[in-house]
């Protein structure tokens, strides 16, 4: 293939102050982002879900192959089904399949087998990663890097749908091999890799204070 470059005519420099300051405001305005686990059904537009899917696929990845599906669910009976395969799953890791330290770690966040979310909120999107195909999806082409890739692009989309002002859950129910068959994906290709619950907060939703402590920037950064 050749090689086509293009002019880097979109990017925009800011002055110092402007930079620091919109570090600033971004840093202000992500601190708001909360996993969320009580939704409100209130419905939100399809066109919503669509622009936040197109941030997360300018998401860097491998040799640009792209290697990600996203599945928006909004049918009622396809939510109902994912919340009883999840929910089954979720009761045997509770009953014991975590292990002792896991269900301990766990504690502070109050979470157990019950998600009604999955079955409430209006958006359910499924995440697949592909093994193979390349841009064309020719379902030959090695992919390269795909945790790597559909792990950044997922992050795009939290942050997408966050900043277009709905909040999110990341939900991996283990195995999520269910979801494949669900979603009518291809079971050689492609994985799950995350679902992700979106929509609106319940009215008096909380959140787990556990949540809410950071580790400070001295433990998080080093400069060399
Ligand atoms: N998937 C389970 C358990 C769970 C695991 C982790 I790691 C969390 O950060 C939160 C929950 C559940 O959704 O309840």
């Amino acid at each position: 293939m050749t090689q086509v470059h293009h002019p880097l005519d979109d990017f925009t420099e800011y002055p110092q102050d402007e930079m620091l300051k919109r570090a600033r405001d971004h840093y202000a305005d992500i601190r708001r982002r909360h996993s969320v686990r009580q939704f409100s059904d209130r419905p939100v537009p399809r066109e919503i879900i669509e622009q936040c899917i197109l941030a997360a696929g300018t998401a860097p990845n491998g040799a640009n192959h792209q290697p990600w599906h996203f599945v928006a669910i909004e049918s009622q009976a396809i939510k109902t089904r994912i919340r009883q395969e999840a929910e089954a799953l979720e009761q045997a890791f509770y009953a014991g399949r975590a292990g002792e330290e896991w269900l301990d770690a766990l504690k502070p966040l109050g979470t157990n087998a019950s998600k009604p979310y999955l079955e409430h909120a209006p958006w359910l999107i499924a995440i697949f990663s592909q093994k193979r195909g390349g841009q064309q999806e020719d379902g030959q082409s090695t992919n390269y890097y795909v945790h790597e890739s559909v792990g950044i692009a997922t992050g795009f989309l939290i942050q997408a749908l966050h900043h277009a002002g709905l909040v999110t859950l990341t939900h991996t129910p283990k195995p999520m091999s269910f979801l494949t068959d669900i979603c009518g994906r291809d079971r050689d290709n492609e994985r799950p890799f995350m679902l992700l619950v979106a929509g609106y907060p319940a009215a008096g939703a909380t959140i787990p204070g556990h949540a809410l402590i950071k580790k400070p920037l001295e433990q998080i950064l080093t400069v060399l």
